[in-house]
């Protein structure tokens, strides 16, 4: 089995005390809470996918935004990794404006909505809340159960 590694974005808006999430509505991960985010294309960096994907998702510019976390998954069987680069956004421009792919809202850091979002937001997204920077790997079967996983904080990405 060749491994294949795929490169992602996600940023989520941190504002005061709330996030900023998606509602995907088509593709990979739909029916659940993020981020906005997505592939990085040939030739493009990885912070200006980042602020292409959230534009087009979102019609929103960020304009701050400080990469916070990578978290690689893996899913049983399948031999691609997604290496998943994790970005904050404190400001942005714009209002934030349903899409075809994501229906935007925000939540309070207290009423973030885990039991609609992936499984593994549990893990960082309390890391995320309280500032810190972090590295981490989930190994998934199907899209619900997480089989291993490893978390840590770090001062560097
Ligand atoms: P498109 O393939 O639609 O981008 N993503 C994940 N986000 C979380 N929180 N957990 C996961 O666990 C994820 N796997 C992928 C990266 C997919 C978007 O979904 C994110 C991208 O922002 C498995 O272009």
């Amino acid at each position: 089995m060749t491994q294949t590694r795929k490169i992602l974005t996600l940023c989520i808006v941190h504002e005061g005390e709330r996030v900023l999430l998606g509602m995907k509505k088509r593709g990979f991960g739909a029916g659940r809470w993020n981020g906005f985010g997505g592939k990085v294309m040939p030739g493009e960096s990885i912070e200006a996918a980042a602020r292409r994907e959230t534009r087009e998702e979102a019609v929103i510019d960020l304009v701050d935004l400080e990469k916070v976390g990578v978290l690689t998954f893996s899913f049983e069987g399948n031999p691609e990794l997604l290496e998943v680069h994790l970005f904050k956004a404190r400001t942005f421009r714009g209002a934030p404006t349903e899409t075809e792919e994501m229906r935007p809202a925000w939540f309070a850091q207290s009423e973030i909505p885990f039991d609609d979002m992936w499984p593994d937001d549990r893990y960082w997204m309390p890391l995320f809340l309280a500032d810190k920077k972090f590295e981490g790997r989930f190994h998934f079967s199907g899209s619900d159960d997480i089989l291993e996983h490893e978390l840590h904080e770090t001062t560097s990405l």
